[in-house]
């Protein structure tokens, strides 16, 4: 296992100790400070730089903090987007490692996938036209800080807990998402019940916001990408299990911890 330098934030960067944090998973207990948005998603550029460095791959980005649940459960306010990498995505049916996760949760979401490449400076270009399927999804978020504590920069700055994802049978558009059902199985059993209403009352809402944040920040969304709309119900506590989301019309996604 990876041994984690320590130091103060003067010292080493947020980012050098964010990506130790998940390669060595062990959580950091390094003191955050007080960073502003932009400064998180500064930061959040560095650590996915690390990741391209190590071979990894751009698959896509993530909103986060689109339901009024996850909001509540984690004590924020805003909407915030994250990047997903090749890496971070498992198979519809495939394993995860329980001992690659530090503290893991599970959240139903959906996903949709971009079609064509989109200017998001050029503000007469629509992510929603761009968009050619949509899936349900699941995602496992994995906080690198200590007990799942931060403020909304420094979750920003940990790539909004982004840890990895899964994609279910991608769909042609449906008609109208605003109220799909979403239900969130551990083993078979139902573990969190909700609608595609929970997101922003309208998950192509999600990526209204999205080309708003991802314009400020520089972010890119080419043909291919898949985007996370963000979880429909809070995030429950994950351990070795079948982990399952099905949302009406849609289908079903699955994924083994073990
Ligand atoms: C941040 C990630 C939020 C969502 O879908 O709302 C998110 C966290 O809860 O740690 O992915
Ligand atoms: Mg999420």
């Amino acid at each position: 296992m990876t041994t984690c330098r320590t130091g103060t934030p003067s010292t080493r960067s947020l980012a050098d100790d964010l990506h130790c944090a998940r390669t060595s998973v062990r959580a950091t207990t390094q003191a955050v400070g007080t960073l502003s948005i932009e400064e998180g998603y500064s930061v959040q550029r560095s650590l996915i730089e690390l990741r391209l460095q190590e071979g990894e791959l751009l698959a896509g980005l993530k909103l986060g903090f689109t339901s009024r649940a996850k909001m509540a459960q984690m004590g924020v306010s805003e909407v915030i987007v994250g990047v997903l990498t090749d890496a971070m995505q498992i198979p519809d049916g495939e394993a995860l490692a329980a001992s690659s996760l530090i503290h893991p949760r599970v959240e139903p979401e959906i996903a949709f996938r971009v079609g064509s490449d989109v200017d998001l400076a050029n503000p007469g270009t629509s992510l929603v036209d761009a968009v050619d399927a949509v899936a349900p999804a699941l995602e496992i978020i994995d906080s690198r800080y200590a007990d799942f504590k931060f403020d909304l920069a420094s979750v920003i700055a940990d790539n909004t807990s982004a840890s990895a994802f899964a994609v279910g049978p991608w769909q042609p558009v449906p008609q109208d998402i605003s109220n799909l059902g979403v239900r969130l199985e551990i083993d078979g059993a139902p573990a969190q019940f909700g609608s595609t209403a929970a997101i922003l009352g309208d998950p192509w809402r999600s990526l209204t916001a999205l080309a708003h944040i991802g314009r400020r920040v520089g972010y890119r969304v080419n043909a291919g990408d898949v985007i996370l709309a963000g979880a429909a119900t809070a995030a429950i506590p994950l351990a070795k299990s079948t982990v399952a989301v099905r949302v009406t019309g849609l289908g079903r996604v699955v994924v083994r911890v073990v």
